[in-house]
């Protein structure tokens, strides 16, 4: 039935887009089953790396001593820094308060002692439930790194796939981005690699590859590449790209991501907070695209300037799925901009968001503010329709807001 109403028809939007279930493509959570590597409560949240790093702009004190301090004591200091002796304005800082509202606890006392006693007095399993259900998520594809020696053996001990609502990604950025450290763990899983580029080496890192997508059920391969990654070079990387990886995504038939911009430990002192955006390459995706039509190629970029040129390419090559706002580009000014012009050029044919969380209740605040977001763009363009006389279902909207959530990213791995 037609929506007549202009009224009904941003509300109808607005309840869909913030109740319909999300698939978030690139997390990284674990399911409950991983252990300590399953990351929640008030500490773990305030200790996100993106807090660590906004905090050192109120400070002058050594890094040193931060690290030295206990998680607990690491809380309390961000939380005087960032939430008492200023307001919560960041993007980071506001999930966090918004976080504390959904989750029912008292925000005006800004007692911390408080929410992490409320918090005790749950379990990870309860926690995990509750909060997919408050966010709305129920699929989470965590990010799984066979290197990791704290993940592996849950792997190995045939765990890793019993909670249906957690699905893997393989991980592969040291055999791109650091191959002699790649080459020492790959012998100590008994693979028989060398540093140099022999067939033999190719072969056992196919091998390497294969067993684990299987291990894993691995939805895709994954890395993440410095913003000076250049497609095609005569370098390690192309060579890896072309004779391993690909060929390995082909026989399996997933797709490989890409999440391209990123310079590492610009501040090294500041460990995983001190990575820096860089301005990439956009043609190094186009030439993959074109070299490999039968290949499919997740991508996200993390500098601003590249989002335009790489949503239009999208346009270009339909083996390419745009995905997320990534993180410095995930904050609301951002999410909004990026959301709009990709919908201008591309339609409901990508994927607008993945949450790219690392403690489990911040499902809670990424999805909230960015379902609002999705929602109001989409409600625009639908209210443009709507005054040239064009009328939109329920269904229509709800068929649109899933594909954008969930199923475009499901139909490109031909698994919807
Ligand atoms: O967003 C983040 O938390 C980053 O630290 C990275 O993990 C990034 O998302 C990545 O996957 O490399
Ligand atoms: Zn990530």
């Amino acid at each position: 039935q037609k929506i007549e109403d202009l009224a009904l028809l941003r509300s109808t939007v607005e309840r869909l887009a913030s109740s319909l279930p999300v698939t978030d493509m690139h997390t990284h959570l674990y399911a409950p089953e991983f252990g300590e590597l399953l990351l929640w409560g008030i500490d773990e949240l305030l200790t996100y790396h993106y807090l660590i790093s906004e905090s050192f702009r109120w400070s002058e004190e050594d890094y040193s001593h931060f690290w030295s301090m206990s998680k607990r004591e690491q809380a309390d200091w961000i939380w005087k820094k960032l939430f008492i002796d200023h307001s919560p304005v960041s993007e980071a800082a506001t999930g966090f308060i918004t976080i504390l509202q959904s989750l029912g606890l008292d925000v005006t006392s800004r007692n911390l002692d408080d929410y992490r006693r409320e918090l005790e007095k749950r379990t990870a399993n309860e926690q995990v439930d509750d909060v997919m259900k408050l966010a709305g998520v129920d699929k989470i594809v965590m990010t799984n790194d066979p290197f990791d020696p704290i993940e592996r053996p849950v792997w190995l001990s045939g765990g890793g796939k019993t909670d249906p609502r957690f699905y893997a990604a393989l991980r592969v950025d040291a055999l791109l981005n650091d191959w002699p450290n790649a080459v020492k763990e790959l012998q100590n899983l008994g693979y028989e690699v060398q540093a140099e580029w022999t067939e033999r080496t190719k072969a056992e890192t196919r091998r390497f590859l294969s067993e684990w997508i299987v291990r894993m059920d691995a939805l895709y391969l994954a890395v993440s590449m410095p913003g000076d990654f250049r497609y095609p070079a005569e370098d390690h990387r192309s060579k890896m790209i072309d004779e391993v990886m690909v060929p390995v995504c082909q026989e399996r038939n997933i797709p490989f991501a890409l999440m391209i911009g990123v310079r590492r430990r610009v501040n090294p002192s500041l460990k995983l907070a001190g990575d820096m955006s860089m301005l990439s390459d956009v043609s190094a995706v186009e030439a993959l695209c074109r070299r490999y039509p039968d290949q499919k190629f997740l991508i996200t970029m993390l500098a601003r300037e590249n989002q335009h040129e790489l949503t239009v390419l999208a346009r270009k090559f339909r083996n390419l799925m745009i995905f997320g706002c990534w993180w410095f580009l995930h904050i609301e000014s951002m999410v909004e901009e990026m959301t709009k012009f990709r919908v201008e050029l591309l339609g409901t044919s990508m994927i607008p968001q993945h949450s790219d969380c690392r403690v489990f209740e911040q499902l809670i605040y990424k999805w909230g503010h960015s379902r609002r977001i999705i929602g109001n763009v989409l409600a625009d363009k639908y209210e443009k329709l709507h005054l040239s006389g064009w009328r939109l279902t329920e269904e229509e909207i709800k068929r649109d807001i899933d594909d954008l959530f969930n199923r475009n990213f499901w139909r490109f791995l031909g698994k919807a």
